[in-house]
């Protein structure tokens, strides 16, 4: 019988279990964080639910058509955003939610008031969940100054002030990856359990990697950097071997792909898109957070991705985060160009 595996099965480090634990390791702590973290997992849970059922409770349609019974659908990305805004109101530990959903940021009332403040996109990939793609959740999360005179510069933050950063994954499985500043750390919902349990401990990205993550169906737009790097990619002139193109176009997905396996994904500027397409706060900066604490990095094509002072909540930046070797190629590229000007 294998006692050391049975031991390992019978004994789960479920999520709660894990932020606790990294809680008593700062004695002043009184276990605010662990609760807005629970509420967190509980909205990922709740859209893991109706993500698997939407297919069955035709969930998927139009925001605003109406199902057999004559009530009105709402389409996962609205359901999801309300059930994340109310989580994180009840936690009785926030102040700002920006959310990809809504124009404004909401400002918790203030009986209800914590001293973090969330940034998230509840369901980020949209343009995959009708074919039943991999589609996931982003956050980001904040410490709040002064929590009774709260503002915008609250959030409009760099991303390295972040304190914690995280997805989940709505896939095969359902995987939350975390990173509280110390380290990444994935979880794997077990459905029997209804817990996230730690499935990938102290997760590192590979130095370099083997794969590019790119629409390159922008190609025709891209800059001369970005166009060089892909170029390296297909035709190495070192003698190394090519890369393989893997793009899903879900973030959630692709970014998850490259922690595990290593490589770079890029969604850069282009002609028709000079800011890029991805959100800053609630896409860049939680991925660079995450790809940074697994050892690799996230650069704009001019800095540090988490370096970047947003100016406004939905603001856009190119980004290229992955393996460390693979995003210093790119840098590389990028300050040649900026020598020639
Ligand atoms: P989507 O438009 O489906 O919501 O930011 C949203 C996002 O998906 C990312 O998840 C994804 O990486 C990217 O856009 C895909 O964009 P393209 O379709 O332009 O490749």
């Amino acid at each position: 019988m294998d006692h050391a595996g049975d031991a390992h099965r019978t004994d789960l480090m479920t999520i709660t279990r894990f932020v606790l634990n990294e809680q008593s390791r700062h004695p002043e702590s009184r276990g605010d964080f662990t609760i807005l973290l629970s509420h967190i997992v509980l909205g990922c849970k709740f859209v893991c639910s109706a993500v698997n059922k939407a297919g069955l409770a035709k969930l998927i349609g139009l925001a605003g058509e109406t199902n057999v019974q004559g009530e009105e659908q709402k389409k996962l990305d609205v359901l999801s955003n309300e059930v994340f805004i109310k989580a994180l109101v009840s936690s009785g530990r926030t102040c700002i939610l920006v959310s990809e959903e809504d124009e404004e940021a909401t400002f918790v009332e203030p009986s209800k008031r914590g001293k973090y403040s969330v940034v998230f996109d509840p369901l980020d990939g949209s343009s995959n969940i009708d074919c039943g793609v991999s589609i996931g959740t982003i956050f980001g999360i904040y410490m709040i100054k002064h929590s009774n005179d709260p503002t915008l510069t609250d959030v409009l933050q760099p991303g390295k002030n972040m304190l914690a950063a995280g997805y989940c994954m709505y896939g095969s499985s359902c995987t939350l990856v975390l990173s509280t500043g110390t380290g990444v750390n994935g979880f794997t919902l077990d459905p029997s359990l209804g817990e996230f349990i730690l499935t990938h401990p102290d997760i590192k990205i590979p130095k370099k990697g083997k794969i590019y993550s790119v629409n390159e169906g922008n190609a025709k737009n891209w800059d001369g950097p970005t166009a060089k790097y892909v170029e390296k990619c297909k035709f190495p002139k070192d003698g190394s071997s090519s890369k393989s193109l893997r793009y899903i176009g879900s973030m959630v997905a692709d970014v998850h792909r490259t922690l595990l396996y290593g490589g770079i994904f890029l969604y850069p500027a282009d002609k028709k898109s000079p800011t890029g397409k991805l959100r800053v706060l609630y896409e860049v900066f939680p991925m660079s957070f995450l790809m940074e604490q697994a050892g690799g990095q996230a650069f704009t094509g001019k800095q540090r991705a988490l370096d970047l002072i947003p100016t406004k909540i939905h603001e856009r930046s190119p980004i290229f985060l992955g393996s460390y070797d693979d995003v210093e190629e790119i840098k590389a590229l990028y300050a040649a160009e900026e020598k020639k000007e």
